[in-house]
């Protein structure tokens, strides 16, 4: 495997082909590319990548509250998916493994990027005041792509988070995709504005725009499908929710960093995290969850 380091980013390449980018910038990892060079993530075209505003598109890391600040919670100052996704982390290494196996075929590289309270504006500081180390690990391999953060509380004080991996996957034709996994599911349907639904068919098709929050999913995989074949199985590590999202043309058309305008076609974000009420760490403790996405292609 190979690691190139620069100044706003890493770069990581397996001997096979694979590959992942990763912005210092929210830790976002903004390509994740299989075997022949094929994109598996959607990124917009007018994403801003100069650190001045969260991505649109690859996988935008939630932090440590889902959605709108609520009002009546500690969360109530930050930002909109918190503020993970819109600071500056730091690399904090690599570890490669080269499997025995011919040609590199079970070669490994893992990069890890760290967030520390102390590193925090005085700002987000006081909008959001517990000390905390995050360390969000990357795992490319040619079985997928593996993202986990592990969230300390440094502080005395118990603090309550929610987190999320905002993945947008790369979709050759909306149309044409479909998703499995989450059979006779609650979710929260944000769309219609129902806080409880229960997904009636086993499969979900996409022809409009969807906002949905599955709670207490009981299976870990979530299937995408493309024309009836599996394209991507995302895994849920230790995550009991997921998001299923797609903008369609009116809320596409309300994104200024979302581009081209008819991109809603060729991507779908399908989202897992702990947003249904909210994860509680005393002082000292630790926790760790997130995601194996793999390319079926
Ligand atoms: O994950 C779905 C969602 O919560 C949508 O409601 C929409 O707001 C989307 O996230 C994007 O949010 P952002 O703050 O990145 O524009």
């Amino acid at each position: 495997p190979t690691v190139d380091v620069s100044d706003n980013g890493v770069t990581a390449k397996l001997p096979t082909g694979e590959s992942v980018e990763v912005l210092l910038h929210g830790a976002s990892v903004i390509s994740w590319k299989s075997k022949g060079e094929v994109e598996n993530l959607w990124l917009s075209e007018s994403a801003v990548l100069d650190g001045s505003k969260p991505v649109r598109g690859g996988i935008p890391v939630v932090f440590p509250n889902f959605g709108p600040a609520p009002k009546d919670h500690a969360t109530s100052k930050n930002p909109q998916h918190g503020f993970a996704r819109n600071v500056r982390w730091e690399f904090l290494g690599k570890s490669t493994s080269e499997g025995e196996a011919s040609k590199g075929s079970d070669d490994s590289v893992k990069l890890d990027f760290g967030l520390y309270s102390t590193a925090l504006s005085d700002e987000a500081r006081k909008a959001w005041p517990y000390d905390f180390g995050l360390v969000y690990s990357v795992t490319l391999s040619q079985e997928g792509l593996r993202t986990v953060l592990n969230v300390r509380n440094e502080g005395k004080e118990a603090f309550e988070f929610q987190v999320l991996l905002h993945t947008y996957l790369r979709v050759k034709d909306i149309s044409k995709t479909t998703i499995n996994g989450l059979a006779s599911a609650t979710y929260s349907d944000k769309v219609l504005s129902l806080p409880t639904a229960t997904q009636s068919t086993p499969t979900l098709s996409i022809n409009g725009e969807v906002d949905r929050v599955y709670k207490s999913l009981a299976q870990d995989t979530t299937s995408v499908l493309e024309g009836g074949k599996p394209r991507f199985d995302v895994v849920r590590d230790n995550l009991v929710d997921t998001v299923v999202w797609n903008p369609w043309i009116e809320k596409a058309k309300g994104m200024g960093d979302f581009s081209p305008k008819d991109g809603y076609k060729n991507m779908l974000c399908v989202e897992v995290g702990a947003v249904d009420g909210w994860q509680k760490l005393d002082g000292g403790e630790g926790w760790e969850g997130g995601q194996v996405i793999r390319s079926l292609l």
